[in-house]
């Protein structure tokens, strides 16, 4: 859920930050916009502010801690895909407060999406240290979950650096997910090493040199079938699969990721076999609409 909220690529990153009234909520929101602590008045609704991390937006949103305003956290917290909890580590008599607060805003947080919690105000001679605070917090709502805890004064930035980093770490690893994959072509062949299908003929892309795809022909037709898994030929490999009389060829380029290209093919293949040889051409279009190209480009073609 996480990774398909933060794939959607124009929409921003919503990143909440709760924690208690007073906890320093909003002088770290500014300090992570501006650099530096600004002075701050108590937030009683919220406030939003837009950054990048690489092109990514990211909406931070810092919402009144006060215990009146928590049960409008939720909405907010549906919508994010990050929550950044503040607690005031000088605060002794307010962790159990603070944990139940954590748990409420976990319990309406899907399970994999990431939390980062913040020891604030580390300056203070009396804060209690990382240990005190964490014996004293119930984590179960973080089992499943990318989470961080970390030291940090919002007022002089210690620490703020490396929480920032971890967000952006985070954020982006979750972000950079692998271009859609498409395959330069897909062959199979039957068991006499004719051509059943071919995607780029289905598309009419023309993508292949026919003397490379004649070459691709000769080697199922000459080699025996079931021996040959892969052949590389120039800035191309072609990888095969045999399965019950059909050899099925997909075409990559040397730098793709093998495995995606084979659980694609396989995938195919089982799929041509369950439809029937006669249906392949219907099979593999749907195949490629679905499997391949996203529903914008299957409309373009
Ligand atoms: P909130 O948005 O979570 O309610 P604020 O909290 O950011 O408004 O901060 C509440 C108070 O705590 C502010 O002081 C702020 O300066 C102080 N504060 C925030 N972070 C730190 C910190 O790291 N160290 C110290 N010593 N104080 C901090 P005032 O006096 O304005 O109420
Ligand atoms: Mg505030």
């Amino acid at each position: 859920m996480f990774t398909s909220k933060l794939n959607s690529k124009d929409a921003p990153v919503n990143v909440v930050i709760l924690g208690l009234d007073g906890a320093g909520k909003t002088t770290l929101l500014n300090y992570f916009v501006e650099g530096q602590a600004t002075e701050t008045i108590p937030t009683a609704g919220t406030n939003h502010r837009r950054m990048k991390i690489k092109s990514l937006e990211i909406n931070l949103i810092d919402l009144g801690g006060r215990k009146a305003f928590r049960r409008f956290w939720i909405k907010s917290i549906q919508k994010s895909s990050f929550i950044i909890f503040v607690i005031d580590a000088a605060a002794r008599e307010r962790v159990t407060e603070a944990n139940e607060a954590l748990n409420m805003a976990l319990s309406h947080f899907p399970g994999e999406l990431p939390v980062l919690i913040l020891l604030n105000k580390q300056d203070l001679p009396g804060a209690a240290s990382m240990a005190e605070i964490m014996k004293r917090l119930d984590l179960s709502g973080l089992q499943e979950r990318d989470w961080q805890v970390e030291e940090i004064s919002a007022i002089q930035g210690n620490g703020v650096k490396r929480a920032f980093e971890w967000i952006k770490k985070v954020i982006s690893y979750h972000h950079d997910t692998p271009a859609p994959f498409i395959p330069k072509d897909i062959i199979i062949f039957d068991r006499r090493g004719v051509p059943v299908v071919i995607k780029s003929h289905v598309f009419k892309e023309g993508r292949l040199a026919a003397g490379f795809l004649s070459a691709i022909n000769s080697f199922v037709k000459a080699v025996a079938h079931d021996q040959l898994t892969s052949i590389n030929m120039g800035k191309n490999k072609v990888l095969f699969i045999h399965r019950e009389q059909l050899t099925g060829a997909i075409i990559i380029s040397v730098d793709d990721g093998e495995k995606r290209a084979m659980d694609l093919l396989s995938l195919l293949m089982d799929e041509i076999i369950i439809n029937g040889l006669e249906n392949a051409e219907k099979t593999l279009s749907k195949f490629i609409m679905e499997k391949i190209l996203d529903s914008k480009v299957s409309q373009d073609v």
